[in-house]
């Protein structure tokens, strides 16, 4: 079994498959903090979790021709300028349960927890980009990341980013060692992982072994083959994986996480909580609420950490405390978020459906019912 030496984990998580692991926090646990705390932090795992000694752990940096490849320990990383961020990481499959429910779909059952927020320290990518030599020249180029964590063949977990991205010190990537002031946590990437703000968690590499540029994307699996969006009407007979881009910076979105779905409420006045998110560095400006099914709205008031324009890394959290009109006997809540640049959420999954069940980011809706 590949899995024996895979890390004890938290016993709040909402196991989605043990081997690999995949596990959500329950949504109420999600926004009790605005900073996830390490033990419930989402985790999605493609293989089992490598276990890496930290004084043997090495980095390797290919250099451009001319310039030099590096080999970089721990301590060797920890000389670079120290670099801290708060960055909101999520899953291209989170709220997939919710597509499921429309038509099957091919992937692991999220509900709204794959999603978590964290602050991440470690060096600027630019900055070790540059030591072993590399300039943005090539605009075309991508970066190629590959994990220590590999499946019986042998093959790695790897993913990419272009390298305008991954040059541009404003998009602040990193490669973490630090998550909430620890070590990152094995199942977070042991001793190092990429963090890119504002792009889909599958480019966040864990475990990160191997870093080059290259002329072209990845040809890995997860970065060719997965971790793409289609049209309603591809199915899995028809889709061609070539046609469509790579989800890099993700959509807006927004979820319900308190009441829940089924849950009776007191009549008078109901607390109504939940996360909202951007891709892109993309700010949060508002959250419409509705206790009618979308009829009538309501403006939440957004807590957490203020958001610099683009670069607004990270979640905010919501909540609305708002009157139950009396005599109702349910109410249907819907939330919706808006980001700086006016993007919306869409009303139902029907119109984004897509095969694997990816960007599911519908208004979020929760049905209760009201005490009498
Ligand atoms: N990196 C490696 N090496 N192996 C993986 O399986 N999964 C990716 C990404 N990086 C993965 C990886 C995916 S799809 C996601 S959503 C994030 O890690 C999840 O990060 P987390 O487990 O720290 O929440
Ligand atoms: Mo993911």
């Amino acid at each position: 079994d590949p899995y024996v030496d895979d890390p004890v984990r938290h016993p709040a998580l909402k196991v989605n498959s043990q081997r690999p692991f995949n596990a959500e926090p329950p949504p109420e646990v999600l926004t009790e903090s605005y900073i996830t705390p390490n033990p419930i932090f989402f985790t999605r795992n493609h293989l089992p979790v490598p276990n890496l000694d930290p004084e043997t752990y090495r980095l390797h940096v290919v250099g451009p021709p001319g310039g030099q490849s590096l080999c970089l320990s721990l301590d060797d990383l920890y000389k670079f300028p120290k670099h801290e961020i708060t960055v909101t990481l999520q899953c291209a499959g989170n709220r997939r349960s919710e597509m499921t429910q429309f038509k099957e779909v091919r992937g692991l059952e999220w509900n709204t927890g794959a999603i978590s927020t964290a602050r991440w320290a470690g060096a600027r990518l630019c900055d070790v980009l540059a030591k072993a030599g590399h300039q943005l020249c090539e605009t075309e180029a991508h970066v190629c990341f590959e994990g220590l964590d590999s499946d019986p063949t042998g093959t790695a977990y790897g993913a990419s980013i272009p390298l305008a991205r991954a040059m541009d010190p404003e998009a602040e990537v990193l490669l973490a060692y630090e998550m909430n002031g620890q070590p990152l946590p094995r199942d977070h990437g042991f001793p190092v992982r990429v963090v890119v703000p504002g792009v889909v968690g599958a480019r966040h590499v864990k475990w990160l072994g191997k870093v080059s540029v290259e002329p072209e994307e990845s040809y890995s699996h997860w970065q060719r083959r997965d971790y793409k969006g289609f049209s309603p009407s591809v199915d899995w007979d028809t889709v061609d994986f070539d046609s469509a881009p790579s989800i890099q910076e993700l959509p807006v979105q927004s979820a319900i996480t308190e009441p829940k779905d089924g849950e009776t409420v007191q009549s008078g006045e109901v607390t109504i909580k939940g996360y909202a998110w951007s891709g892109g560095g993309r700010a949060v400006v508002r959250v419409d609420v509705s206790l009618d099914g979308g009829l009538t709205w309501h403006v939440a008031e957004l807590d957490g950490e203020e958001q610099r324009p683009r670069k607004a890394w990270a979640w905010r959290l919501w909540q609305l405390q708002a009157a139950v009109p009396a005599g109702k006997k349910e109410l249907n809540i819907v939330c919706k978020a808006v980001d700086d640049s006016y993007n919306v959420q869409p009303d139902t999954v029907a119109p984004i459906w897509n095969l694997r069940g990816v960007l599911s980011n519908a208004w979020h809706r929760v049905h209760v019912r009201v005490a009498p």
